[in-house]
């Protein structure tokens, strides 16, 4: 399997995320890369390749151009103000408040913002880019007709929404890897999310159409973050009902109860016989990740590997989160490993 990479995640390194009502050292780090690109090589895949430049006109078709306007300039923006400390929102235009975008870079953030727990810095958009990038030269690979790929993407896309960065996201490369396939010729794309978030980014650009099948395992949002989206009934609306599928899991949940809904998301993708899949790759499953709750072993990671393979599609493996950092490397290369067994 042909992996993509871009050294460009380097220049997203914030010191601070909100957490716990303190200013910690971002869960998502620059290392998480380094452990990924140094357990691919160690398990024998040829060295990630470096990723075109990054087709705006695509990206035009997942996020509007009044957002990628703010994520263009919200540094430069905040740096004109003379602050001190790293981009983050204080306000949020909340229930019966104006949907507006202000002039001020304090209300920009916030009117942007899905979460509040993400630094915006200077080398973030830059970052963004590239990672976007590495999801859609992953994608030209299968569209060059090979049956798999790996993009190593960091930043992480999933949080992203049409107009919201949040979760440690900004450009959604799965959903922009998605486009391309889909401008491409293929006509229809599955695209599994299996992070332990649910991936309120992408369900929201494709959730009234019926080309991109979204499906997405994840913790419970009554307990876990995003918090706001994820439930079992929003299944899709317009053109695209019935084209959400929502598997919101229980703390403690380990690979018999997971596995379950990976099956029954599975039979679902089977029978709507897509042209490719799309999995949003978060290895944040695992037993020890330190922010999350379910109890998936490394081994586990093998054997849905193997279950993803079993489907026989042209598969796109676009990396999301994973915060034990130690583990995450040997976690990816699991599913990946499975995936060609
Ligand atoms: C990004 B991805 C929990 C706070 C959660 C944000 C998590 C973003 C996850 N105490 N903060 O889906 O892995
Ligand atoms: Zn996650």
């Amino acid at each position: 399997m042909r992996t993509v990479a871009s050294s460009d995640h380097s220049l997203h390194f914030p010191k601070g995320e909100l957490s716990g009502g303190e200013l910690v050292r971002p869960f998502e780090c620059p290392e998480r890369w380094d452990y990924i690109a140094q357990a691919l090589s160690a398990a024998g895949y040829s060295k990630p390749e470096t990723p075109s430049a990054l087709d705006m006109g695509i990206v035009g078709k997942i996020h509007q151009q009044d957002y990628l306007n703010f994520l263009s300039q919200a540094w430069t923006l905040w740096e004109a103000e003379g602050f001190n400390g790293e981009a983050l929102p204080t306000v949020v235009p909340a229930r019966r408040m104006q949907q507006r975008e202000p002039d001020h870079i304090d209300g920009k953030l916030g009117y942007f913002a899905m979460a509040i727990e993400t630094a915006i810095t200077k080398g973030t958009y830059q970052a963004a880019l590239s990672s976007a990038a590495c999801a859609q030269s992953a994608a030209n690979l299968l569209n060059k007709g090979q049956s798999s790929a790996f993009a190593l993407c960091r930043p992480p896309g999933h949080h992203a929404g049409i107009d919201l960065y949040g979760g440690y996201c900004f450009l959604n490369n799965a959903a922009i890897a998605a486009q391309t396939l889909l401008d491409a010729g293929a006509k229809r794309i599955a695209l599994l999310d299996v992070d332990f978030h649910h991936g309120n980014g992408t369900q929201d650009i494709f959730y009234h159409r019926d080309d991109v099948f979204f499906l997405s395992l994840h913790g419970d949002p009554k307990q876990a973050f995003p918090h706001f989206l994820g439930y079992q009934d929003e299944t899709g609306s317009g053109a695209g009902d019935g084209f959400t599928i929502n598997y919101p899991l229980p703390p403690g949940s380990a690979y018999d109860v997971w596995s379950a809904a990976l099956t029954d998301a599975l039979n679902k993708i089977r029978a709507y016989s897509p042209d490719a899949l799309v999995i949003s790759l978060g290895v944040d499953t695992f037993e020890r990740d330190p922010i999350s709750f379910f109890k998936l072993t490394s081994h586990d990671f093998t054997r849905y590997g193997e279950l993803l393979g079993a489907m026989n599609l042209p598969t796109l493996f676009v990396m999301e989160g994973g915060y034990a950092v130690e583990e995450i490397g040997i976690n990816t290369c699991n599913v990946l490993n499975g995936f060609q067994m």
